[in-house]
């Protein structure tokens, strides 16, 4: 009995087969370019058809919402009755088109969102999130849980999605004032390595709780946030940047800020 199929052999298609099959799943996998199953213990399929034919959840994990759409569309008559969990990135919109699209075509839409990279699929921190009818849901977490907690977001097929990108976006920033912080550091001579694993890492971990809690400290610490000394010492920041020679568009964000602060301070 086949438990799952995936569509997408990529780095994280062959992470999710490697978990699933890990944990004793039966599963069967389709790529579009052939071949990519080697090693992995997976029934390979010749064909998106023969793939969701094989019974199971079929698990969807493509580059992006148009490639899903491309392999999709040729197959909607086979799509009747499937189970269908799409773990592609996408926009919440597109989220929400494609689970009307196969419901209209009499599939169970499930939207997910992958909260882990390949290295990490499968690990006690992974989590994925899912959104659309509980029901489906509850069968389905049981079976896909080896890939990492499932995490139910509600029914609106595109808040999985949402939330996925949202929690990206705080990634990203993270990663935009790292490298921010870095390159000061390398600009005027300092040493790197040190700085990362001695001052950056331990300083970016105390304050995550208050960045996480509130996306401005103000809302976190009202009674020790003084918008006056917040907008000081962006101002400080922005000096030493300035003095590093370290290019204006690294602090971009920090002027975004700076401006919100100033606001508040009036
Ligand atoms: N890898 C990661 O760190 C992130 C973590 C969070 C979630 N993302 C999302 O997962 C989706 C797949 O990502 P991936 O890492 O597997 O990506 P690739 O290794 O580049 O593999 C892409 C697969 O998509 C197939 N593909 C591309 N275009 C088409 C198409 N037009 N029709 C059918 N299949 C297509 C490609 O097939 P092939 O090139 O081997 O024939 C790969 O199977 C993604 O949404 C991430 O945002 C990963």
């Amino acid at each position: 009995m086949n438990d799952v199929s995936i569509l997408g052999l990529g780095a994280m298609g062959r992470a999710l087969a490697g978990a699933l099959i890990h944990a004793g799943r039966e599963v069967t996998v389709w790529n579009r370019t052939p071949g990519r199953a080697s090693g992995l213990g997976a029934r390979e399929a010749s064909s998106v058809e023969e793939a969701i034919e094989a019974g199971g959840l079929t698990v969807v994990c493509l580059l992006d919402d148009a490639s899903v759409r491309e392999t999709l569309a040729p197959v909607a008559r086979e799509l009747a009755g499937a189970d269908l969990v799409n773990l592609t990135s996408g926009s919440a919109r597109q989220a929400r088109e494609l689970a009307g699209w196969l419901e209209g075509h009499g599939a169970r839409p499930l939207a997910g969102g992958i909260m882990a990279v390949p290295p990490t699929v499968g690990t006690d921190g992974a989590f994925i999130l899912y959104s659309g009818e509980r029901d489906l849901f509850d069968r389905a977490a049981p079976v896909l849980a080896p890939l990492g907690r499932p995490h139910w977001v509600g029914a609106d097929p595109g808040f999985a999605a949402l939330y996925d990108m949202a929690a990206l976006s705080g990634m990203y920033g993270m990663s935009a004032g790292a490298d921010h912080a870095v390159t000061l550091v390398q600009a005027e001579g300092g040493d790197v390595e040190t700085f990362r694993r001695e001052v950056l890492q331990p300083w970016m971990e105390q304050m995550l709780p208050f960045m996480v809690a509130g996306a401005d400290v103000s809302e976190t610490v009202p009674e020790e946030y003084n918008p006056a000394m917040q907008a000081a010492g962006l101002r400080t920041m922005l000096a030493a940047s300035d003095e590093a020679g370290v290019p204006a568009d690294l602090a971009g964000h920090l002027r975004a800020s700076l401006w919100r602060m100033r606001r508040a301070a009036a």
